[in-house]
């Protein structure tokens, strides 16, 4: 079955920013869902465990020039 993990989002200053993590996040193979926060600089990912790990999350948002930790 599919998780959903929490990540804290460092970086992310404009809408666009927004948007560019959540259509890296879509992208990944093994994400469902994802939807990112401005105001809060939290990212909730939906995903497949047996795709996909937190720490493939967390690696793919810090390749993509911002900061990003689990939250749960
Ligand atoms: Mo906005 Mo974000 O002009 O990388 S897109 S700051």
């Amino acid at each position: 079955g599919v998780l959903v993990g929490q990540f804290s989002i460092g970086g992310m200053t404009c809408a666009a920013c927004v948007n560019s993590v959540e259509g890296i996040l879509r992208d990944l193979p093994g994400v469902s869902r994802a939807v990112v926060a401005l105001a809060t600089s939290l990212g909730e990912v939906e995903y497949d465990p047996t795709v996909i790990s937190k720490d493939d999350i967390v690696n793919a948002i810090e390749d993509a020039g911002f900061e990003a930790s689990l939250v749960q």
